[in-house]
């Protein structure tokens, strides 16, 4: 569904709607033990499990799952069997204790997304926007599975390294290659209501080239699909803020958030789900009041 700005209203989920008419939340639940910034926090299922749930009571709306870092140092590539042995026993706990609560999967592989989606997941959140595993966009079209298709290059070890950061010019490519996965998406036959795009912040990105996109998501927004946005504590923040350790970087992603909010996106993945949840709503109540008094005043 989109309203009269080509801007979706609703983004359809495999059994559910998420609707846009407020900023969401996708909280993070790193199930790895060397994510940039909070790796090993969560490794044991339980303590995953426990986060989830804080994560919901802070706000969020959606859980996003991972069991493979992609760490900006150069992430060591996990086997199927060990991203399973991570991530399934979280999927299935959070399934039962927050059964109401749409599950992500944050991975590149058709087979641990397969097994997600048994176990109840939702979203398929594809860091390398369905180019790594072949199988991953019939997958997702076959599970009416809802996908996020982000931007990135290179291969899970060096995609969030500055190995392949070359563009004529960042914001057009970028652009031009999600538009290329969103063709291999919707020839695969998942449905243009369940795709969200992601610019893929720090994904082949040098700080500059990682605010150039994010100045420019109104045009990814033009692309009529919801846009997600992954600024949460992320290295152009600290080179910006000075702040070297990733946890500290809750108010420079807030910054960031906010002016995501006002150039299109409505998906928003962080770490900190209380600051995030506060600072869109409050951005967002005074946004609908500006757009009531353009309208009052038309
Ligand atoms: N960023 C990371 C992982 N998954 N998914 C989407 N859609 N967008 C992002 O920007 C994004 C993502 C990297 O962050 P994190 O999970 O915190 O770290 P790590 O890769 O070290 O696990």
């Amino acid at each position: 569904m989109t309203d009269g700005t080509n801007a979706p209203t609703s983004w359809r989920l495999r059994r559910s709607e998420l609707m846009l008419d407020r900023p969401r939340i996708l909280g993070i639940v790193n199930v790895t033990p060397d994510s940039f910034s909070d790796g090993g926090a969560f490794l044991a299922p339980d303590a995953a499990i426990a986060h989830a749930e804080r994560l919901v009571a802070e706000g969020a709306d959606v859980l996003d799952v991972g069991g493979e870092s992609t760490r900006p140092q150069g992430a060591a590539p996990v086997s199927v069997d060990e991203e399973l042995r991570r991530v399934m026993p979280v999927i299935e706990g959070i399934r039962s204790r927050l059964p109401a609560v749409p599950v992500s999967v944050d991975t590149v592989k058709a087979t641990v997304a397969e097994a997600a989606l048994d176990a109840g997941a939702e979203i398929v959140n594809d860091v390398s926007g369905l180019r790594l595993d072949p199988r991953m966009a019939e997958l997702c079209a076959a599970r009416g599975a809802a996908v996020i298709i982000m931007h990135s290059r290179g291969g899970v070890s060096d995609m969030a390294t500055f190995a392949h950061a070359v563009y004529a010019d960042v914001v057009s490519d970028v652009l031009e290659e999600l538009g290329a996965q969103l063709r291999v998406a919707e020839q695969a036959g998942v449905a243009a209501d369940r795709i969200a795009v992601d610019p893929g912040i720090g994904f082949a990105k040098r700080s500059e080239q990682s605010l150039a996109v994010l100045a420019a998501l109104p045009r990814l927004a033009a692309m009529g699909h919801p846009v997600v946005v992954g600024v949460s504590r992320k290295r152009f923040i600290g080179e910006i803020t000075g702040e070297r350790a990733p946890h500290e970087r809750v108010h420079g992603t807030t910054g960031a958030n906010v002016v995501a909010l006002t150039r299109g996106a409505r998906v928003f993945r962080v770490h900190d789900v209380r600051a995030a949840r506060e600072a869109l709503d409050v951005a967002w109540a005074v946004l609908q009041a500006g757009a009531a008094a353009v309208e009052v005043g038309a």
